[in-house]
């Protein structure tokens, strides 16, 4: 059954399809009906970026959404979560009001004025007694970036706090520092676009049908009849649908991109000119002479010829290749060096900078992109560094902050943000659309560590999250559709959302939301000129001035949609022509030489291998089309519900259910040494013996999963745990 839910749902649907005449049995559509406009949004779940037109009334209230036909992005079309955008909107989840716990624990409703003196008092309070360090925030990569930048500044530069970290840790953190150590600044190289112009596409931990299904559609463009290689432990249903799967084993990626590499060289199937454009290639080829085929055939459960036989296709004189990643690679305890090992490859053959080709790290969330340039976390605001004082006095000058206001230290990384919760150092914790109780890598240390914070703020559009439940303070968000702003999509283009409901209750947007607390912390004078996103916008814009990802030619939104929306960069001094662009075309990087940087380590050992108390290894990602993440908005859609299985279930080869005597949906418990949850039995074997996969989807999964990171990129290891299976 599940298979069959499946298949039916990774498949997008289109404008056509669904407003056929006739086509829900309506027959003519009433005039009075009719909307009396439209306007055109980016969908505000994946880091596609596919643009909707929402059908408003004569109020200006969205009725309606159909992708929007001629967006480069979508081209007319959008997955069963686009379509449904609209629904999780008029949930009686909602938060409509501020809550706020008593002192009996029970969380009731309050004004704004109550909920920000609470805030103000209880944070400045922590702050007094212990300093700088002691309180921190985790936001997101789902709300747009001028809401992000303004929640990074006010925390850092007017409340005059330092830890601050997004829910693109675990997510993008991996891609984002393999970029920035390679080609000196976090920039995915490529366009959409590649996808169609390509002659073999290498998609690497990505199960695009289901996780971006509209940049599948795109690959099925292709005009040039190419490869489609899926490397993946899975034979997921883009594995299915692809010319060939790899079923390597989990994580072995790294030395069997090594291997490939090692191969190429040794057979001359290198790009001399490209090669020359890099740092490191001596070194590189020495570090190869280990990594034959057969010395990493074990790690990887390929046959030599199998390695061999790929090594060929990747470098096929003349051909266009391109290598495009998702989390199988970025979470991981070694993400960012294979995610080099891909970029390494690309630079080796000349695969980089041409149409059809590039090392093309595919985003996440809506506005993943947005967040690495514009949250002040990891990064400065605007494609800076907290560390440099140039950038630290652009920044000043740019928003009119003064510089004593500007750290220099960098914030903790979300696990050691955690780990300092835990340890007591950091007391007050304000989250902001995003859902750690239920999507943090081996959440039940959360549980506990709650018990140690004086004061978490939950800011969320529901009140119901696991998240929220744990809150003392519940701040009420407007959600996408309710507020303006704009994302940045994985091809890094940038398209507006608009404002076209109004939120519930006393619902404010997260904007609204930050400039209550300015003026409450009584720092609003630092913010005077952060009146409304567009006005963000144009001060954001400005600060990209002289970075690889300068918009200064980019007026407003208006010109944004105007445009089709608009890739990073796009200068002022010389704006770009074309819509569709990919960078490094001049064969000039971002780093102070100007050349790629070739960079490698020798594979590490699993964190956590299987033994005979725990002999299968957990697999975790999405698993359908109609699932997002902790289900906080996918699950109050009574269309999407639909779609998807309601209660966990987990993927087991069929030799080990027939070894451990389980049949199809026999309830199971799945234990790790950190926890245990029951799932249904789903037979399929789209897993390897000896491994399992659940969906990320239900709240109990990342009670088992196992608390290891990329040591460059404090990314965690989300895909490879160690668990027990037994019949419940
Ligand atoms: N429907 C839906 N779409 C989504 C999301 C969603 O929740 N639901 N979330 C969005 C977000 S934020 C993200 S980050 C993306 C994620 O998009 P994807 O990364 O494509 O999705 P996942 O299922 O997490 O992982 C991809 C694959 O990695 C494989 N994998 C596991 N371990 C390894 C390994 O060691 N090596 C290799 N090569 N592969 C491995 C898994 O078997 C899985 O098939 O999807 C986005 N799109
Ligand atoms: N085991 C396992 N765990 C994983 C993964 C995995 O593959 N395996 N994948 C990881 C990845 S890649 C990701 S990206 C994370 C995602 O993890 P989360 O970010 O925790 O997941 P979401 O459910 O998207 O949470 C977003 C929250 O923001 C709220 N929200 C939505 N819009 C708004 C808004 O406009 N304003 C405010 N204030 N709130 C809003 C939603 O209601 C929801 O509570 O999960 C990670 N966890
Ligand atoms: S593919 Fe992503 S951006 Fe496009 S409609 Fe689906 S969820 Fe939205
Ligand atoms: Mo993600």
């Amino acid at each position: 059954m599940l298979s069959k839910l499946l298949k039916q749902h990774t498949g997008p649907l289109t404008a056509d399809l669904v407003l056929e005449p006739g086509h829900f049995g309506l027959g003519k559509v009433p005039k009075r009906l009719i909307p009396a406009s439209t306007v055109t949004s980016i969908c505000g779940y994946c880091a596609t970026g596919c643009q909707l037109k929402l059908h408003l009334d004569e109020h200006g209230r969205a009725i309606n959404l159909t992708p929007q036909a001629g967006y480069p992005v979508n081209l007319g079309m959008a997955c069963p979560k686009g379509w449904q955008a609209l629904d999780p909107l008029d949930s009686p989840d909602r938060a409509t009001t501020p809550l706020l716990r008593n002192e009996a624990g029970e969380k009731v409703p309050v004004g704004w004025a109550e909920a920000m003196e609470a805030f103000v008092t209880r944070f400045k309070d922590i702050k007094e007694k212990h300093g700088r360090e002691s309180v921190a925030f985790l936001s997101t990569g789902q709300i747009p970036f001028e809401e992000m930048a303004f929640l990074g500044c006010l925390f850092k530069f007017g409340m005059g706090f330092i830890h601050g970290d997004a829910n693109t840790r675990q997510c993008m953190a991996t891609a984002a520092t393999a970029y920035k150590q390679s080609f000196g600044f976090d920039a995915p190289p490529y366009s959409y676009a590649d996808f169609e112009e390509s002659d073999v596409i290498v998609l690497v931990g990505s199960n695009l049908c289901i996780a971006h299904p509209i940049l599948w559609q795109r690959v099925m463009r292709n005009q040039r009849n190419p490869k489609i290689i899926v490397i993946d432990p899975r034979a997921t249903e883009t594995a299915q649908a692809a010319t060939q799967h790899v079923n390597l084993k989990p994580k072995g990626d790294l030395a069997l991109l090594y291997a490939l590499a090692h191969c190429i060289v040794r057979d001359g199937r290198t790009d001399a000119e490209s090669i020359r454009r890099t740092e490191g290639y001596d070194d590189f080829v020495a570090f190869l002479l280990d990594y034959s085929p057969a010395a990493v055939s074990d790690r990887t459960g390929l046959s030599v010829e199998e390695i061999e036989a790929l090594a060929r296709t990747v470098s096929e004189p003349g051909k266009r290749v391109s290598w495009w990643w998702t989390m199988g690679v970025n979470q991981s305890y070694e993400g960012v060096r294979a995610a080099q090992a891909m970029i390494n490859l690309a630079l080796i053959t000349g695969n980089i900078g041409k149409p059809g080709t590039g090392a093309n790290s595919i985003t996440g969330q809506c506005n993943a992109m947005g967040s690495r340039l514009f949250s002040n976390t990891t990064s400065m605001v605007g494609g800076h560094e907290f560390a440099y004082e140039d950038h630290r006095e652009k920044v000043a000058t740019g928003l009119g902050i003064p510089l004593e206001n500007i750290p220099s230290d960098s914030s903790l990384a979300y696990d050691q943000i955690l780990a300092a919760a835990e340890e007591g150092k950091i007391k007050g914790l304000w989250i902001v659309a995003t859902n750690p109780f239920h999507s943090w890598i081996d959440s039940g240390r959360l549980a506990a560590m709650r018990e140690k914070l004086e004061f978490i703020v939950v800011q969320d559009m529901f009140h119901t999250t696991e998240s929220a439940l744990a809150a003392d303070l519940v701040l009420p968000s407007a959600a996408w559709g309710e507020k303006d702003g704009c994302f940045i999509n994985s091809e890094r283009r940038i398209g507006t959302l608009k404002k076209v409901r109004e939120a519930p209750g006393v619902a404010l947007s997260d904007f609204r939301i930050f400039r209550l607390i300015a003026r409450a912390w009584g720092c609003d004078e630092l913010f005077g000129q952060w009146t409304d996103p567009e006005a963000a916008f144009r001060l954001l814009r400005d600060l990209t001035k002289d970075r690889p990802c300068d918009i200064t030619g980019l007026e407003g939104y208006e010109m944004i949609d105007r445009l089709g929306g608009a890739q990073w960069p796009y200068p002022a001094a010389n704006p770009p022509v074309d819509q569709e662009r990919r960078l490094f075309e001049d064969g000039n990087y971002y780093t102070p030489s100007g050349k790629a940087k070739l960079l490698f380590s020798p594979p590490a050992e699993l964190p956590e291998n299987t033994d005979s108390a725990y002999p299968f290894m957990l697999l975790t990602g999405r698993g359908t089309s109609s699932q997002w993440h902790t289900q906080s908005r996918t699950a109050k859609s009574d269309i999407l519900r639909k779609l998807y299985p309601q209660d966990a279930y987990i993927e087991i080869h069929p030799a080990d259910a027939a070894r451990l005597r389980l049949k199809e949906n026999d309830m199971v418990t799945v234990r790790s040494r950190r926890g245990e949850m029951q799932a249904s039995v789903y037979i399929a074997p789209t897993v390897q013996p000896g491994q399992l996969f659940l969906p990320m989807h239900y709240p109990e999964v990342n009670r088992l999963t196992h608390s290891s990171f990329d040591p460059h990129s404090r990314q965690p290891n989300y895909k490879a745990c160690a668990v027990a299976l037994a019949k419940s």
